[in-house]
């Protein structure tokens, strides 16, 4: 159990949103999902109506997205984001038990810039995790994800070095975009010995510099290969929306 007390208010870097734009997988590139990427056609401003419709025929691994954060925790976008259980085609990232999935974020940019209107990853305060669902058949399609389906496989939130986590070098949401010569993005090994099938990954960030803390869902379909007879307990399984508790006027936010 975690117990995480977001008393943290800061005015600088709430404004900005974002998610996956793209994944590594087993070494295969996976572009997002062209929803999202359509708005960002439309005008790189999620805060204007799209001009142009997005074609959400196009095959994706990942379920469709907005940039725009999550602040209530019993909603059912926490499962997969906005609308993320529509246009899920049958199309899974192979990818092998043990193997490597890296994901890269971005923010929207400022409607005045270039497409694709992308940003770095504007926040700094928070953790990054990431769950699997086994999905029921060979398939993830139209699979909603809800009730007790997720085990966490990944998290990271502050630095080793970190001494205050107030400050902007302390967690390593910090560098998702290859702050200071890291690596850009997050990479998260699928569990060795994992059964084979179709899973969804969900990755998440959580951004606590803000009041309500934002959470950032972001949902992709794997298939696993080569893999072996692990699958979670019971009781390591849990639910989105569900998972997380916000509790008194210090929003002291729990998760497991
Ligand atoms: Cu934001």
């Amino acid at each position: 159990m975690l117990y995480l007390t977001c008393v943290l208010i800061f005015i600088a870097g709430v404004m900005a949103h974002g998610g996956i734009v793209s994944y590594n997988i087993d070494g295969k590139e996976y572009i997002g999902n062209p929803y999202h990427l359509g708005e960002m056609i439309g005008n790189g401003n999620p805060y204007s109506p799209l001009i142009n419709t997005p074609d959400i025929t196009i095959p994706s691994i990942q379920r469709p997205y907005y940039w725009y954060p999550i602040e209530d925790y019993t909603s059912p976008n926490m499962t997969c984001n906005y609308n993320g259980i529509s246009n899920a085609p049958s199309f899974h990232a192979p990818v092998p038990a043990g193997g490597t999935v890296h994901a890269f974020w971005k923010s929207e940019g400022h409607p005045n810039s270039t497409f694709p209107y992308y940003m770095d990853w504007r926040h700094a305060h928070g953790p990054i995790l990431a769950y699997l669902a086994r999905c029921p058949s060979d398939s993830c399609a139209n699979f909603e994800a809800k009730g007790n389906v997720w085990f966490k496989i990944a998290q990271v939130g502050l630095e080793p070095t970190a001494t205050n986590m107030q400050a902007g070098d302390s967690w390593t949401q910090t560098y998702l975009n290859g702050w200071r010569d890291r690596e850009e993005g997050w990479r998260v090994q699928i569990p060795k010995g994992l059964k084979n099938g179709a899973y969804l990954i969900r990755h998440e960030i959580l951004m606590l510099a803000g009041n309500p803390a934002q959470s950032y869902p972001n949902c992709a379909q794997i298939m696993v290969t080569d893999g072996g007879d692990k699958q979670p307990k019971g009781e390591e399984l849990v639910a989105f929306p569900g998972e997380y508790k916000v509790t008194g006027k210090s929003r002291t936010m729990v998760w497991k």
